[in-house]
């Protein structure tokens, strides 16, 4: 079996989710390389040291300059805020390391533009974090789509709701700051839905959209874990410089309209990504806290008999769910990050390009600076 050396940057919650997808690959998908945690990197020597012996790498660096020098790392993994995601992949695709990146790619379309092309230009294997497209549902949801099951698509109702950062004295943290992330629900969860709705109806002609931040000042933050955090003791607030919600419209080329909802004001909600597509001879609904679910109405069925049916994606025939358990022994969050993983891995050994790659990443900056520029000049934005 081919093997693959990992070299990890990040190790907070996006980090855990990429070395678990390793080890999750190597234990289930024997069509792939077998992927070895050879170094994880990150600048507090202490938190990576223990990172490196809970996550099981071999070994760690605190200087990420320094991982990709090693000539025992075949891939670099971006997982750190977006804001690092540019030097180091400029550098990595200089060394020829594959590299598979968080999203949003870039900061912005020109960052995601010079990393497209980087990546090109070194011929190296490029992907970007949409694990969401690696949910069976999807694949499913996509085949219906490609096989003509819904017909003519009318519309694509996307939404992605959370709730953690609701109360007003939730600290500042990382991804409420502009320099760090880029944007807030817009590049965080909204980037999520553009690329669903990219991958499954088709691309967008223009946007039209508005913003709003809610809570204007926070308590600075003392310590963030996954997405909680506490406050720093000294009562002082800062400036928060994203939108806590995002929302727009599209038209998109095919002559579908599109309308998308992110928000992180969404009381109760805490991961609900949800969409629906509606088209001539039918219409899917999905929602990823049910994400073992597909439903499906069948305009073509008698009538009488008409109405929404929910499919269990569980069955065997569903992209990935062989290499798992048998029907009704449903599959989580995580299994999306371990099937990217393994289609990144597969990519790799077979020479052939990563799907979502950083094309997909890069149309996703351009979309979400578009709804940016749509909110500051109160106009439609034509996606060039
Ligand atoms: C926080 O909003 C977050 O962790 C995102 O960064 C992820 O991309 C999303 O899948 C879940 O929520």
């Amino acid at each position: 079996m081919k093997q693959l050396n990992a070299g990890l940057i990040g190790y907070k919650f996006m980090g855990k989710t990429h070395s678990n997808a390793y080890r999750q690959v190597n234990h289930f998908f024997s069509d792939s390389a077998k992927i070895n945690l050879t170094a994880i990197c990150g600048r507090n020597k202490s938190a990576v040291k223990k990172s490196m012996d809970t996550f099981g790498f071999s070994s760690f660096e605190t200087n990420y300059k320094e991982l990709i020098k090693r000539d025992d790392i075949d891939f670099i993994d971006i997982a750190t805020p977006s804001n690092a995601h540019l030097e180091i992949a400029l550098m990595a695709a200089d060394y020829k390391k594959h590299i598979f990146c968080e999203k949003p790619l870039g900061m912005n379309r020109r960052e995601g533009k010079q990393m497209l092309d980087a990546a090109i230009k070194n011929k190296i294997v490029h992907q970007v974090g949409f694990n969401y497209r690696f949910a069976p549902a999807i694949r499913l949801a996509k085949k219906m789509i490609d096989d003509g099951k819904l017909g003519t698509i009318y519309h694509f109702r996307g939404l992605y709701l959370q709730d953690w950062i609701v109360d007003p004295n939730f600290p500042l943290v990382w991804r409420l700051d502009k320099n760090i992330c880029g944007s807030g629900a817009n590049g965080d969860i909204n980037a999520h839905i553009i690329d669903l709705a990219r991958y499954l109806v088709g691309e967008f002609h223009d946007v039209m959209g508005m913003t709003k931040t809610f809570i204007k000042e926070r308590p600075i933050v003392e310590e963030m874990t996954g997405l909680t955090a506490t406050s720093n003791s000294s009562g002082k607030k800062g400036k928060v410089t994203v939108d806590d919600a995002s929302i727009f419209m599209t038209h998109f080329k095919n002559g579908a309209l599109g309308t998308f909802e992110a928000t992180r004001f969404a009381t109760g909600n805490k991961n609900n990504m949800s969409f629906e597509i509606n088209g001539s001879l039918g219409s899917i609904r999905f929602a990823f806290e049910r994400m073992n679910e597909l439903e499906y109405f069948n305009n073509e069925e008698d009538k009488q008999l008409q109405g929404f049916r929910t499919i269990s994606v569980t069955e065997g025939s569903h992209d990935f769910i062989h290499a798992w358990w048998p029907p009704g022994h449903v599959i989580g969050y995580e299994h999306t990050f371990t099937h990217e993983f393994s289609e990144f891995a597969q990519s790799i050994i077979n020479k052939k390009p990563a799907i979502p790659d950083f094309y997909d990443g890069y149309m996703c900056n351009v979309i979400l600076d578009s709804v940016e520029q749509s909110v500051s000049e109160r106009t439609w934005i034509t996606i060039e």
